[in-house]
Formats: structure tokens, C-alpha cells, sequence
């Protein structure tokens, strides 16, 4: 299987549409942890920790990347945030945890669906990779 690396240098940033688009229409199975009418949270399929949720408006509305935001997208951006945080609180993640936006192939972004990584139940390093 190819690294997350390698994934993001072969994904071609583009509007077409991605897996999310599958898997917010359950076409594909995924272990879903929240859902409202605006956000959908589920766990990746490559965990880098313990706990490791993706967060991806329901509606993507061109917001392939964050690098595409635009200010009618405000309020989603903030509506991720904030579910970031309780779905931390939900998994238990008092010790802290991190959230990532990776963005276009030097950010290593390999879907172009906005996505917030919430990553928890270990400890973290910095400098990041
Ligand atoms: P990024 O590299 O930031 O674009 O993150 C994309 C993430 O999406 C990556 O961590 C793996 C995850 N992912 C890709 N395909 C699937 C899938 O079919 N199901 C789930 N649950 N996660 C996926």
C-alpha cells in the first residue's frame, strides 16, 4: 500500500468527485462517530494514533482545500472546529490531542474534500513530518 506520501504526490488536485463523496452517501462503509446536517466524522482508515477521526463537510461547495476557502465558507470552517472539539471530548481525549488540515502535495493532501485529522491518544512530537 502506498504511503500517505506517496498517495498525496499521485492525487491530482482537482473538483472531481472523491471517496468522501461515497462514504457521506454510505456507498462505502465507514465507522461513523458524529453526523449532523452539516458534518460528517469518521475514523480513517490509516489511524496515526489511537483515536484518528476525519471531520468533512457534508456539501463540499468547492472547498476542495482549505487553500479554496472562500468567505461563504466561514461558517463550515468553524462548524468543523467546534465538532473537532466535541468529538474530542466524546473519545475521550482529555490529555489533548491535534487536529491537521493537510493542504495540496507539499501539505501531503491526498483527497481533495476538505478534511480536519483529529488525532489523539498518544503523545505527540514536534516538529511534525
Ligand atoms: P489527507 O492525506 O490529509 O488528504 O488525508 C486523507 C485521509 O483519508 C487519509 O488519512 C486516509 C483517509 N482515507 C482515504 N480513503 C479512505 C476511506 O475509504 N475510508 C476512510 N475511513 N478513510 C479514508
Amino acid at each position: 500500500m502506498a504511503s500517505e506520501k506517496e498517495a498525496a504526490l499521485a492525487a491530482t488536485p482537482s473538483d472531481s468527485p472523491t471517496i468522501f463523496d461515497k462514504i457521506i452517501s454510505k456507498e462505502i462503509p465507514s465507522t461513523v462517530v458524529y453526523e449532523d446536517d452539516k458534518v460528517l466524522a469518521f475514523r480513517d482508515i490509516t489511524p496515526q494514533g489511537p483515536v484518528h477521526i476525519l471531520l468533512i463537510p457534508k456539501v463540499r461547495d468547492g472547498l476542495t482545500g482549505l487553500s479554496k476557502a472562500e468567505e461563504r465558507h466561514i461558517d463550515v470552517l468553524g462548524r468543523l472546529l467546534y465538532t473537532a472539539k466535541l468529538v474530542a471530548k466524546q473519545e475521550g481525549l482529555d490529555e489533548g490531542f491535534r487536529i491537521v488540515i493537510n493542504d495540496g502535495p507539499q501539505g501531503c493532501q491526498s483527497v481533495y474534500h476538505l478534511h480536519v485529522h483529529l488525532i489523539g491518544g498518544r503523545q505527540m512530537n514536534w516538529p511534525p513530518g
